[in-house]
């Protein structure tokens, strides 16, 4: 065997880095973490699609706990790198690179916690396989123990194991995740599947299989039509949700343009909804928080319509329609390709950079202009839309300032337990399902740092309701009050009153029911609450077992039947078996010690990971039916990031 070269003893201990703290490199060890590792091997084969030698990547989810990523482009290079003096593809599996940037292809995806690149699943798998097929040979370079190469180089080289047709050419990565590190490495076929819809609708042209020999079952995921059909997807979800929404225009609008090196993709179509969704991407990372891209597109669509409405007369001199009528009931995907994004702002999923405003501003302009040319009446109809919500804004403004005038200390006082302390920085708010259990909770709290919100019924389905009918609801009133930092377009986060926003619900159908349309509120009216992740579900225990340990008198908490199960298996002796029904069967002690107190508490934060997910949340999960519901709750619980 050849000895490493001192290169490669380096290599090792980088490694072993990302395997002392693999939450630095993929963000956490449980699920999602998990499913970081396929997403960082498929980013590869993706950006072997956008350089263009790559229209297939087959997944497969093996039965043995292995998954293998297929793509059909040029293979990883497999000669001697210039500087590092082995196999190239050796360098991609097992060196570190910062920020992810490695090779030459023009549009690399570097935003959050993409593109840490395949060496860090290598370092968190027992075992990898890469396989490439290049120039007629195929090669195979195999690694194990978070790794370590086991395939001998011949003369420095990978020898070739077969021949292959020339023309034959793709990357084939086999992994093992490994189980000491990831708190399970069960990987989710529906997580998967999610994923690989979306990175369909956003690479046009790229088929992806994902072969599920677990489950026996294949699917395709291909979208010629690209963002085009993610409109239609989105509006398709709406009218499942809320029957009584309909389209302006029969087809969503498309517009593609270039403009420097920035290559701009929009698709928007307009609906008889209320609200406005943008759901914007550079290099395919979600940039939920907007920036330079969002900007750009609005300030384009607003100077194009005011300059329409005063040419077609539609607009009375007097009248001051702004943005957001132009934005009435409109659903846009802004997709562009940015040679080098800057992704800032809290969760780095807002674009930076300036010239991504003004090219996406020269070509929606240019294009939409051509477009609105050729379709004067779908123009027209757009135009009367935006003229019915500037109406319906002025009108609105009144009742809203009405009702946030009386939003007074009185409102807030009747419900509210406050906290003595001022600074937001250390306070918390437990919005609590019932009285009784709101009770409790004012109990067993620490006055100083919470403060409780006891929610009385159901709140109202807000996915449908406008503004003026929600500020109506007593709860949700007294809820704004008490954040302090308004709502809808006055909303500003940094008037937040709290740190932390916990919703503490029974583990049941109706609890699962208010916490999903409080977080369907929030994302509404209220979304920088979860992007900025200021919004976390309690964790309260289903059980609670004493046993004997040796011949010490034990007793703990457990979430669900699963952690029961597995602590039957251990064969301690259960003496007592508690099944909390709601909340309002723990006592205060109790209550304090699961829920409350931070030292020993589980929280789950909530964040809303990509914008399908988003979508699927407000508007699938308020359809009527409730299973869907419930699955809401239950991933979003599982996803979390569990901070204990
Ligand atoms: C299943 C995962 O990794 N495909 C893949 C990776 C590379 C190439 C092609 C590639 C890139 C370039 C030139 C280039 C990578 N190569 C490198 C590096 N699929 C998967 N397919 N030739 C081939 O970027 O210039 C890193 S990734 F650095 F070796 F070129």
């Amino acid at each position: 065997m050849e000895s490493y070269t001192g290169s490669q003893i380096v290599v090792l201990e980088g490694l072993e880095a990302v395997r002392k703290r693999p939450g630095m490199y993929i963000g956490s060890t449980g699920t999602r973490g998990l499913h970081h590792l396929i997403w960082e091997i498929l980013d590869n084969g993706i950006d072997e699609h956008l350089a263009g030698f790559c229209d297939e990547i087959i997944i497969t989810l093996g039965k043995d706990g292995s998954v293998t990523v297929h793509d059909n482009g040029r293979g990883v290079p497999v000669d001697i790198h210039p500087t590092k003096k082995i196999p190239t593809v050796r360098v991609v599996y097992t060196m570190l690179h910062a920020g992810g940037k490695f090779g030459n292809s023009v549009y690399k995806v570097s935003g959050g916690l993409h593109g840490v690149g395949a060496s860090v699943v290598n370092a968190l798998s027992t075992k990898m396989i890469v396989e490439v097929r290049r120039g007629g040979l195929v090669f195979r370079d195999e690694y194990k123990d978070g790794g370590h190469p086991v395939t001998m180089l011949e003369k420095g080289m990978i020898p070739a194991v077969g021949k292959c047709n020339k023309s034959d050419t793709g990357t084939k990565v086999t992994f093992y995740p490994d189980a000491e590190i990831f708190d399970t490495v069960d990987f989710k076929s529906e997580t998967i599947r999610r994923k690989l819809r979306e990175i369909a609708y956003l690479n046009k042209g790229l088929k992806l299989i994902f072969k599920d020999e677990k489950h026996g079952e294949t699917h395709t995921y291909y979208e010629e039509d690209g963002i085009k059909s993610y409109i239609t997807h989105i509006i398709k979800n709406m009218k499942e949700a809320a029957s009584d929404i309909a389209v302006l225009h029969d087809e969503p609008i498309y517009i593609e343009g270039k403009s420097s090196d920035i290559e701009v993709e929009i698709a928007l179509q307009y609906t008889t909804n209320y609200s406005e969704q943008i759901n914007s991407y550079c290099n395919r990372i979600n940039t939920s928080e907007g920036g330079t891209l969002v900007t750009g597109f609005k300030t384009a669509l607003t100077r194009v319509m005011n300059q329409y409405a005063k040419e077609l007369g539609m607009v009375k001199e007097k009248e001051k329609l702004d943005g957001r009528d132009y934005r009435n009931g409109l659903v846009t995907i802004i997709s562009i390709k940015h040679p080098d994004p800057q992704f800032e702002g809290q969760t780095k999923t807002k674009l930076g950079n300036s010239d991504a405003q003004m090219a996406v501003d020269e070509v929606f302009s240019r294009e939409i202009q051509l477009y609105f040319d050729k379709n004067i009446e779908i123009l027209k109809k757009i135009l009367d839309n935006s003229m019915r919500a500037y109406n319906a804004r002025k009108a609105g403004d009144k009742a809203r300032n009405a009702v946030l005038k009386q939003l007074n200390d009185f409102d807030v006082r009747s419900k509210l337990a406050s906290c003595s302390s001022k600074k937001a920085a250390e306070c918390e708010i437990y919005i609590v399902e019932g009285d009784s259990a709101g009770g409790t909770v004012k109990t067993a709290r620490n006055r100083k740092t919470q403060a409780v919100l006891p929610l009385r019924g159901k709140i109202l389905n807000v996915e449908k309701a406008t503004l003026e009918k929600i500020l109506v609801n007593a709860e949700i009133k007294t809820m704004i009050a008490a954040f302090g930092c308004g709502i809808g377009d006055d909303f500003d986060i940094s008037k937040l009153r709290y740190d932390k926003i916990i919703i503490l619900t029974d583990a049941d159908v109706d609890g699962e029911h208010i916490s999903t349309l409080l977080l369907t509120f929030f994302y509404r009216f209220m979304p920088e609450l979860l992007t900025e992740g200021k919004v976390y579900m309690g964790l309260p225990p289903l059980y609670k077992v004493d046993y004997n340990e040796g011949k010490k008198k034990e007793s703990r908490y457990l979430f669900n039947d699963h952690e029961l199960e597995k602590f039957r298996k251990t064969g301690k002796k259960i003496t007592g078996l508690q099944r909390y029904k709601g909340l309002g069967e723990m006592d205060a002690a109790q209550l304090k010690e699961t829920t409350l107190d931070p030292a020993s508490r589980t929280l789950a934060r909530v964040s809303i990971s990509d914008s399908i997910e988003a979508d699927r949340i407000t508007t699938l999960l308020m359809s009527s039916s409730v299973p869907p519901r419930r699955a809401f709750i239950m991933e979003e619980a599982q996803y979390a990031n569990l901070d204990v």
